[in-house]
This record gives structure tokens, sequence and C-alpha cells, in this order.
């Protein structure tokens, strides 16, 4: 069933259903938006689930699950009224409801924004992390908590019944993010059942995905401006900036999926080219100002990308060292005019992005975004000087975190807090940093130890 089959949005003439999972802000400004586009003949349910907090849930129930999704750039507010979201259920209040749903054969598509770490993966492997405490948790009992738990059981009551597996799509900002889901979902089947794992490896379908909108959380001036325009105090309300981009494999069980590209999703067989390019341009330049933004004392990207000593870094981070591991481009794409349009999304004076924001879990972060590209030059001998400032830079932010005694919110924080109150010195503390396995593991690190620390060492003012 892997291979593309063309897209029948009309063939079921009964109601079809699409749930995500992990209905945070960003798919409310970004899958929400494009699905209601799409779905101009109201053919398909939308249904958000939350793996955590009911707090969004409450917020929606208020407003009957109908919100604002307001852009905000120098040219104004535009907004929009988002109606297609039916209800969120809230899995940790009742975990069989969130089965029971995903269990309905009229559930088509279940897509996934449950950030990163998410995924139970083993460091940054495509494994199932089985020491992970919500996943051995979650293969014992019947009513899961985590993501692939979910997800699992729910497609072995399918199994089971004689229905059609789900399409799983990520939206998460993983390299191949679809492969990444389909083999902690094998990993986690073959474990409760080998036949299970076999169905779900020959009838499922996980596309590769990019996604692309900035997103800030909501802050009381973002709802006291919005309702200056709207007239209405919203709890739910999401805002963002006006681009919005996704990508898209078209793989979906019997190729059963809302009419995408009326909504100007671009479905293709390869997302992989546009995945790296939006990973490492615009991911990895954002935790770059991230960890550089907050040391030089600025508060949000607008700020940190309107220093020119930052604005100048970036721009050869891009032209230097980003672009050169995108060869070939994404079709149709001028990666130079990528650049300089990033550089101006991110000058959008209205979105007021906390860097702080885009600096948490930096552990699950940097892979994908500084050190794959960096360790790339690295090897093809090209230039990594910067990628190794950004990595010298996450360095001291996780130190200045810790010695401020701040919380550091990375699922690794017990691990690199410890790294850092156990190293009496610049050097002690690359040491101890580049030996966490979970993100360094897979990476020659001794090729860049003595850069590094010195790097580390130019920067830190260390009082003994
Ligand atoms: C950001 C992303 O917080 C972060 O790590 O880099 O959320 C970014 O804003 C989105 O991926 C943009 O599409």
């Amino acid at each position: 069933m892997n291979a593309s089959s063309p897209a029948a949005p009309n063939a079921a003439k009964t109601r079809m259903r699409w749930v995500h999972i992990g209905i945070g802000a960003f798919f409310r400004a970004h899958g929400a938006v494009y699905l209601q586009a799409a779905d101009s003949a109201g053919q398909w349910h939308l249904q958000g689930v939350s793996l955590r907090s009911p707090d969004v849930r409450d917020a929606l129930a208020a407003q009957g699950f109908n919100y604002t999704v307001a852009a905000l750039s120098a040219q104004g507010i535009d907004t929009q009224t988002v109606s297609i979201l039916d209800d969120v259920l809230v899995a940790p209040e009742d975990p069989e409801a969130v089965l029971k749903t995903l269990v309905d054969p009229a559930v088509k598509v279940v897509s996934l924004t449950v950030t990163e770490k998410g995924y139970c993966r083993a460091g940054n492997s495509r494994k199932l992390d089985l020491s992970n405490p919500d996943i051995t948790h979650d293969l014992s009992a019947a009513h899961p908590r985590s993501m692939p738990g979910f997800l699992v059981r729910a497609l072995q009551r399918r199994y089971e019944a004689g229905d059609a597996p789900f399409t799983v799509v990520s939206l998460d900002n993983l390299p191949s993010n679809g492969e990444v889901t389909r083999s902690v979902i094998l990993d986690f089947a073959q474990y409760l059942d080998p036949n299970l794992a076999n169905w779900i490896s020959e009838n499922g379908c996980f596309p590769n995905s990019m996604v692309d909108r900035i997103v800030p959380r909501l802050t009381p001036e973002h709802r006291s401006q919005v309702s200056a325009v709207t007239q209405r105090d919203e709890a739910g309300l999401v805002v963002c900036e006006p681009f919005g981009q996704w990508v898209v494999e078209d793989d979906f069980v019997g190729g059963l999926r809302p009419a995408l590209e009326r909504a100007g999703v671009q479905l293709t067989n390869d997302v992989e080219a546009f995945e790296r390019m939006k990973l490492r341009m615009l991911n990895g330049t954002h935790s770059a100002l991230a960890y550089l933004g907050v040391l030089a004392g600025f508060d949000t990207v607008f700020e940190a990308s309107n220093d020119p000593t930052l604005a100048d870094f970036l721009d050869r981070l891009w032209n230097e060292e980003l672009i050169p591991t995108i060869a070939p481009p994404p079709p149709g794409m001028d990666l130079g005019a990528y650049a300089s349009a990033l550089l101006e999304r991110y000058r959008n004076p209205g979105i007021a992005h906390q860097l702080q924001q885009i600096a948490m879990d930096g552990s699950q972060k940097l892979p994908q975004r500084i050190l794959d590209p960096l360790f790339e030059n690295h090897r093809a001998g090209r230039a990594c000087d910067g990628l190794l400032r950004v990595l010298a830079g996450w360095m001291v932010f996780v130190r200045t975190q810790v010695e401020a005694g701040k919380t550091l919110s990375d699922p690794l924080q017990e691990v690199l807090a410890q790294a850092v109150r156990q190293s009496r010195t610049p050097k002690a503390m690359v040491d101890a940093l580049l030996s966490i396995e979970a993100v360094f593991g897979a990476y020659p690190v001794e090729t860049i130890r003595d850069d590094l620390t010195a790097r580390v060492l130019q920067w830190a003012e260390w009082g003994d």
C-alpha cells in the first residue's frame, strides 16, 4: 500500500475523520487551517487529542471549538475563524476515549505534533527507547501514555477487527519524520505481536512531510492586540506569521485524504530535500539565534535578527555553511532567495517570538539542525566555524542557565545540569557534554573537540 495511489478525496460518501495528536498552537495555526481550506465540501471532521494537559481543550470548549487565527506583521493583523475542529480529547483524563476514537474505521488519517521527544527514540536514532518510562509502561498497560503506545494499541484493535489502518502523518521537525514514525511504531508493535508489526508494515502509510509556520507562544499583549480588532477576547486564540508551507508525500492508505492541493499543500514523491532545507536553514538558524541571542541579552527573534553582528553571522551561516549541505536544492527553490525571505520573516515586528521558546529541548533539536551539517562540512573539508560557534553557544547557554538556577526546559535536563556542575573547567564541561551518548553518540566528536573547546574558552567568563 506504499505506492502512492491517486488521491480520491471524494471516494467515500460517508463522513471521514482526521485526528490530530498534540493539539498545540502550531497545529491550530497550520494544519487545521490547511484542512479547513481543503475541505470546502465539509466531508472531513477534525478531532484533537492532547497527550498532556487539558488547557487547550478547556480554552476551546468555552468557545465551541471555534477559534481565531491571527496572522501578525508590519502590515497589520489578518484574522480568520477556524471551525473545522469538533472536539479535543485529553488522553490522561480518559485514555479509553482516545483509543475508541482512533479505532473508529471512519478515522482515515492521524497527524502528529508531539515534538521531537514525543517519538520516544533512543537518542536520535530511529529505534524505540525501551528505557523510556512511558514506553515501559505502555508495553504492559492496556491504557497508554505515549504517542507510540496510543497508535499501536489502536492499530492493534483495528487489525483484530479486520479494519484498515489509518495513515500517520508526522508534522514534527525531524528529518524523515514519516520514516522515524514508522520505525518506532513497528518496534513497539513487534514487542506486542510480530504479526501486528507485519500487518502495519504491509498496510500502513507514514508519509514524510515538511511543515512551516512561525507560531509564537500567545502572550497577554497578543490577546489585547487582536481583541482590539475582533472585539473578542479569546483564550483559544492563536497568533502566527502570515507565511505557511506544507509539503507532504502523497502516500495515504487507500488514497484517502482531503484535497490538500486545493489548500496549497505541495504533494510530492520526495520531501527529503525540502525537509533538509527547512530544518537546517530555518530551524538551524532559529537555534543559532536562540543560543547566541540569549547570551547577547536579547529576548526575541525580532531583536536578535536586527542586531548587525548576529545578522552578519546568520548571513555567513546560510551562505558558507548551510546552503553547501543542501545540494541539489528542492525543486523550484532558490536557496539564496529562501535565506533572504527567512531574514525578513525573522524581522517581522508583529510576532514577538521568544528566543527561550526556541532554546528549549536543545538536546533533541541540535542533531538535525546543527550537528548533521557541522559534521558533514567537517568531513568534506568545508567551513564549519559558525556551526561550531552555535554548538559552543548552546554549551555556554546550558551552563548559564544551570549556574543561574534556572530550569532547563529539556528532557535531558538532569544529565545536562550534572555535566555542568561536575566540571571545574570549560574543557571538562565540553568533555562531559560531548560524552552524552543520546546527543553526540552518532558523531565523531574527537574531530571537533579541540576547536570546540577553544570556542567555549573564548566565551566563558569562568569565575573560579
Ligand atoms: C522553532 C520552530 O521552536 C522552534 O524550535 O525553530 O518551532 C519553528 O518556529 C517552526 O518550525 C517554523 O515552521
